[in-house]
């Protein structure tokens, strides 16, 4: 029970939680997306809308950036709140069990209306794998996602030799 992966979540909200797997799915329906492909064909499984997420917490006013922590390969975003408040997910099942890592698990972070990567702040680069930690910021915070393509072809041949 102690390894089980918790996704945390705290900044600037009223009550940090860390949430293991059953904790999400003991989450409202109201807040479930049961059958992501419906967003994207080439994504499997369910998820918890981040809406559902932000009132959990009691996201405060001040949190205008959302900082997402991959901590497994140290990759890192941190995108404004406004844009993908309503619309963002996080793909935490497939098939009744967990996500698994070779597909981003066992919690991914995931915008259906991405822009191409590094062409917006919103990019496909900011739908962070294996989040482990969400985190609410008054100002814009720690990011290495790639900013041009050298680096980007760069990481994407580091994650296919993983
Ligand atoms: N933890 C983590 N998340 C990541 C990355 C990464 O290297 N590490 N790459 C990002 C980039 S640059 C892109 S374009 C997408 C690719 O997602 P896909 O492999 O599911 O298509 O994941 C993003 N999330
Ligand atoms: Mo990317």
């Amino acid at each position: 029970m102690s390894n089980e992966p918790v996704l945390k979540i705290d900044g600037e909200v009223n009550a940090s939680h860390a949430l293991t797997f059953s904790d999400l799915e003991a989450i409202d329906a109201l807040h479930q997306i049961i059958d992501v492909s419906q967003f994207d064909p080439k994504r499997q499984g369910d998820a918890v809308k981040l809406s559902g997420l932000l009132e959990l917490v009691g996201a405060k006013d001040s949190a205008k950036y959302i900082g997402l922590h991959g901590t497994l390969d140290n990759f890192h975003a941190s995108i404004p709140l406004t844009p993908v408040r309503d619309s963002a997910f996080v793909i935490y099942r497939v098939n009744g069990k967990p996500l698994d890592v070779k597909a981003g698990g066992p919690f991914r972070f995931y915008i259906p209306d991405h822009a191409a990567c590094h062409t917006d702040e919103i990019d496909e680069c900011a739908n962070v794998k294996f989040v482990d930690h969400i985190e609410l910021t008054s100002e814009r915070g720690f990011d290495n996602r790639p900013d041009d393509d050298e680096e980007h072809a760069k990481l994407h041949k580091k994650e296919h030799l993983s």
